[in-house]
């Protein structure tokens, strides 16, 4: 069939290519989860039922995308970690991060009912990605500490500030004053004094985020089965990397 007169405005198309033998992350985070939040009743500052959703969402993420080694995330936000020499859509940028937001998107909303079998979605979450890409396992390894030392900080702050609002009668202002120019040694003092919460015994889940990883379980005697399994566990030490040494040696 002849071309059409159309066809130039192809020539205006622009693709990214990710750079060849780098991690690529992909990082989404939820659009304005502040008033999502607000609006849908969380548990403040953690909700387990939004937390357990945003992992289901990203567990739908690597059972499409099977060259996601590990994934992580806390709050509104989950990143993916693309194995080094993934060839998935010839690593276009554009594809990988428009496909995994709109997967991680439509499963949020297809699980919501799963997660919060009493309170109805009142409009469309929405959320942003952003493609980085790391050269070393270092600066891989180093970029999943940096969210998770995000989660430590985050928690720490938003745990005192919620029981000084909640519980010790504070207005947020006076909350938000009292924590000005605190150390994480004085807001674990002031949560074990005043409120008698010890911080090392909350939940892993909210300390420490939700790591997904992919592992091979026996299946009922029927042979293996790949599964995605969530951990809640601290993956700044080396350890971390020393108990799963199929993660660097899968990602090449
Ligand atoms: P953005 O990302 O710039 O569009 O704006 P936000 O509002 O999404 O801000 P962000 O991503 O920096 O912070 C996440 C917000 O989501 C934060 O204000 C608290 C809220 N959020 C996330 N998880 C929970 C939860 O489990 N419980 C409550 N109450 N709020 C949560
Ligand atoms: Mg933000
Ligand atoms: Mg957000
Ligand atoms: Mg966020
Ligand atoms: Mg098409």
């Amino acid at each position: 069939m002849a071309k059409s007169n159309f066809e130039y405005v192809r020539d205006f198309e622009h693709e990214t290519r990710c750079l060849p033998n780098t991690w690529i992350v992909v990082r989404i985070d939820g659009k304005g989860f502040h008033r999502f939040a607000d609006l849908h009743d969380f548990v403040k500052p953690n909700d387990t039922r939004g937390l357990t959703l945003m992992a289901r969402a990203a567990a739908d993420v690597m059972f499409e995308f099977t060259d996601v080694i590990i994934s992580f995330g806390h709050s509104d936000e989950f990143s993916f970690v693309f194995r080094k020499n993934t060839a998935v859509f010839n690593r276009r940028a554009e594809k990988l991060s428009s496909l995994v937001t709109s997967l991680f998107s439509s499963s949020y909303v297809f699980h919501w009912n799963d997660h919060f079998p009493d309170t109805k979605l009142r409009y469309p979450p929405a959320f942003d990605s952003r493609i980085v890409l790391y050269p070393t396992d270092e600066n891989m390894k180093d970029y999943l500490s940096w969210r998770q030392a995000d989660v430590h900080v985050n928690n720490l702050y938003n745990l005192s500030f919620w029981s000084l609002v909640l519980k010790g009668g504070l207005k947020p202002c006076e909350a938000e004053l009292k924590l000005r120019g605190t150390l994480a040694s004085d807001k674990n003092e002031l949560l074990f004094q005043e409120f008698g919460i010890n911080y090392n015994q909350e939940p892993p889940m909210f300390r420490k985020g939700t790591t997904l990883l992919r592992k091979s379980v026996d299946f009922l005697g029927k042979g293996k089965r790949t599964i995605v399994m969530p951990y809640y566990c601290d993956i700044i030490k080396k350890d971390f990397w020393d108990t799963h040494p199929e993660l660097l040696k899968q990602g090449k």
